[in-house]
């Protein structure tokens, strides 16, 4: 899942693709990368983010969303939102996924939506909201209380009419984590993989790789690599980032040696040295 943010202020893109040419253009450029979904966002969830009023959002989100489905790229479009006319709006014009990191908790009638159209979507964990989240983040275990979350909020949505099989599940890496927090939820990812949805994960450039490695925002890559390839190995699925083509060769490397699925190239070479 490539990541394409059309916002002035995400944590660390923001402004990069604020021109819909240029977020159109990435969109093509994250595809032939490797990336399977195109995630488009219009309101940074960083921590401390104050909320986009909806018509922002839409102004940001729909012409992006809009020109990369008029590219028909064999890619399936996301639309990173838990508001219901945003969301809406975008399967109108060609998403057909939603991505809301508040789990149908800010607008239930996001999950009738979702079911009504058929949709696929990711139910994500997040503690507190993000203006807040950041501030003393506690759990008795990390595991077993976002493990219960998401049960109960796989439950929530099928009791809405989705069906289970359009469900992804996703820890939300940096929602309401300290470091500990986010490294035990990668190290124990397979106990959340056993709930049976495949599991989304969201690592990308976030801001305890910068802690783990000492490294600014932009230089976070080959931190978000490793953790990736750590979640794979616990049974993560989805692998939501910015930088694709660095993600998707690991993933292939990764993928020949476990086994887990086919192999295919996203480029060919005439060199085998
Ligand atoms: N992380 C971000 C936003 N959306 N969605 C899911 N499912 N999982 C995530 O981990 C996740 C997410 C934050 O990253 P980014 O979009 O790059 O930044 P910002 O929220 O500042 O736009």
């Amino acid at each position: 899942m490539g990541v394409v943010n059309v916002t002035p202020d995400s944590f660390s893109d923001g402004g990069a693709f604020e021109d819909h040419v240029a977020a159109i253009a990435h969109a093509r450029r994250l595809a032939g990368e490797g990336a399977e979904i195109i995630d488009v966002g219009g309101e940074s969830t960083r921590p401390g983010a104050d909320p986009v009023p909806a018509e922002e959002e839409l102004a940001r989100v729909l012409p992006v969303v809009e020109g990369i489905a008029g590219l028909k790229l064999p890619v399936q479009i996301s639309v990173d939102t838990m508001k219901l006319d945003v969301a809406r709006q975008a399967l109108d014009a060609g998403a057909s996924y939603v991505n809301d990191v508040t789990a149908f908790r800010h607008d239930p009638d996001l999950a009738v939506l979702v079911a009504d159209r058929g949709a696929d979507c990711c139910l994500m964990h997040m503690l507190g909201e993000p203006r807040t989240m950041q501030q003393d983040p506690r759990y008795d275990d990390v595991v077993d209380d976002v493990k219960a979350f998401l049960e109960q909020r796989l439950a929530a949505a099928t009791a809405a009419g989705i069906a289970e099989s359009r469900i992804h599940l996703d820890p939300g890496i940096g929602f309401g984590k300290t470091l500990e927090h986010n490294l035990e939820l990668l190290r124990r990812l397979d106990e959340l993989a056993a709930i049976g949805r495949p599991l989304v994960v969201g690592t990308s450039r976030k801001s305890f790789l910068g802690r783990l490695t000492g490294r600014d925002v932009t230089e976070r890559v080959h931190a978000t690599v490793a953790t990736s390839v750590i979640a794979f190995e616990r049974g993560a699925k989805v692998f939501r980032v910015h930088d694709v083509a660095a993600t998707a060769d690991a993933l292939a490397v990764a993928a020949a040696t476990f086994g887990r699925w086919p192999v295919t190239p996203t480029r060919t070479t005439t060199r085998t040295t």
